[in-house]
């Protein structure tokens, strides 16, 4: 295809944060922004929206209006044109968000919305959604547990009993998070978990306790997973827990209490998969904690090739965020890495997401193992439902 127009508006994510919205030739794409961002992530968006608008719809428009998409890697052409607008190596003048929706929309347009069989017409799998059942952490209030998303993954290889038990885990909780939390006013996080009065321990006692439950009523087994985010938790020094084992306990972890802490948490609820236990820069710790278990390098990576070349040793998991390289080809790049060194792809979305639900094409197209796309809300079941969509012609 080639591209005859390319148009930005100030769009409303999911937290009622303004973004950005790319349309190319009528076909529109955002992707999510992050609230826990890391520190090696590229600049999301600048924050003078108006001029990052004027600057796509002209000086965009203008030099890319004419060039031709016919592949994945036709990408090329528009990143090197970019290049010569913002040379940055974070992306501070033009955002990563910009970059990414520019290609997504591109790619919608090429394939006429199909972009799953644009990427890969042959491929054989599903990604399973890993569900957010309950929130803590940067993602909720300070009553919350401190460990920000409680996770689980269904075994299971078909894509509806995924989504649907995922969703009834999420559902039925409820009433055991009303037995433990007296206070409970059925309150959610940005990501659509609850977010009860509870502390860590706590919430993995019900969540261990209740799994069981769902295991016998719907057939399918459930393992239990953490996103600790930790660098959010960390201080420079220390980590900082705010209601560790007790509601309303401070608590300080040194780095080795800290990998303590998580090599018993995964040992006492039989965790099959941990996502930044520790703070981004520590790649050495992260290799002490791998395991059996799936250790996830999110803040971690920043779906950075070199910083994956750097930890490879460190994790066998994988986050894939577009958004934090501000490249499509490069998030493309760390994907195929990843394979070569038989990690676990987990294309992700961000705790503030639009309705769009180009990532169910992103995570199909590049075969990922996993999908991360909350739980409950327009914005994180917009992916899921497009994941059954795109699943009927599998
Ligand atoms: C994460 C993400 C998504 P955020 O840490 O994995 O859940 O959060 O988008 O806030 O970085
Ligand atoms: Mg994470």
């Amino acid at each position: 295809m080639k591209i005859k127009g390319i148009k930005a508006r100030k769009i409303l994510n999911s937290k009622g944060e303004l973004t950005i919205e790319i349309e190319v030739d009528g076909f529109r794409a955002s992707i999510g922004n992050g609230t826990s961002v890391g520190k090696f992530e590229v600049v999301a968006l600048p924050p003078d929206l108006d001029k990052l608008v004027e600057l796509v719809n002209h000086k965009l428009n203008k030099e890319l209006g004419g060039l031709s998409i016919n592949s994945f890697d036709d990408l090329d052409k528009i990143e090197r044109a970019i290049k010569t607008i913002d040379a940055s190596s974070n992306f501070k003048e033009i955002g990563g968000n910009i970059l990414v929706n520019l290609e997504l929309a591109l790619l919608k347009a090429a394939s006429e919305n199909n972009v799953w069989k644009f990427l890969d017409p042959k491929v054989k799998k599903m990604p399973i959604p890993i569900g957010n059942i309950v929130g803590g952490g940067k993602h909720s209030g300070a009553n919350c547990p401190d460990i920000q998303e409680f996770l689980i993954i269904p075994k299971t290889k078909d894509i509806f009993e995924a989504v649907f038990v995922n969703a009834k885990f999420h559902e039925l909780i409820k009433d055991d998070i009303i037995k433990r939390d007296k206070n409970f006013n059925f309150g959610r996080n940005i990501e659509g978990a609850w977010c009860p009065n509870l502390n860590n321990y706590e919430v993995l006692d019900m969540l261990n306790k209740f799994r069981e439950r769902i295991e016998k009523e719907f057939k399918v087994k459930v393992s239990l997973g953490i996103d600790l985010a930790a660098s959010g938790l960390w201080n420079g020094r220390k980590y900082q827990y705010r209601n560790y084992s007790r509601f309303r306990q401070k608590r300080v972890l040194s780095r080795e209490d800290q990998i303590g802490f998580v090599k018993k948490l995964i040992a006492n609820y039989d965790l099959k998969y941990v996502e930044d236990p520790l703070q981004e820069e520590d790649i050495e710790g992260f290799k002490e904690l791998k395991g059996d278990c799936m250790i996830v390098g999110d803040d971690l990576i920043a779906t950075n090739l070199d910083r994956i070349r750097l930890a490879q040793e460190a994790i066998n998991g994988v986050i894939i965020k577009p958004n934090q390289i501000g490249s499509l080809l490069k998030a493309k790049a760390v994907v195929d890495f990843a394979k070569s060194k038989k990690m676990k792809i987990i294309v992700s979305h961000r705790s503030g997401e639009t309705e769009d639900n180009v990532l169910a094409h992103l995570a199909v197209g590049w075969e990922a193992d996993y999908i991360k796309t909350g739980i409950v809300g327009g914005e994180r079941t917009s992916k899921l439902n497009e994941l059954l969509r795109i699943s009927e012609n599998l």
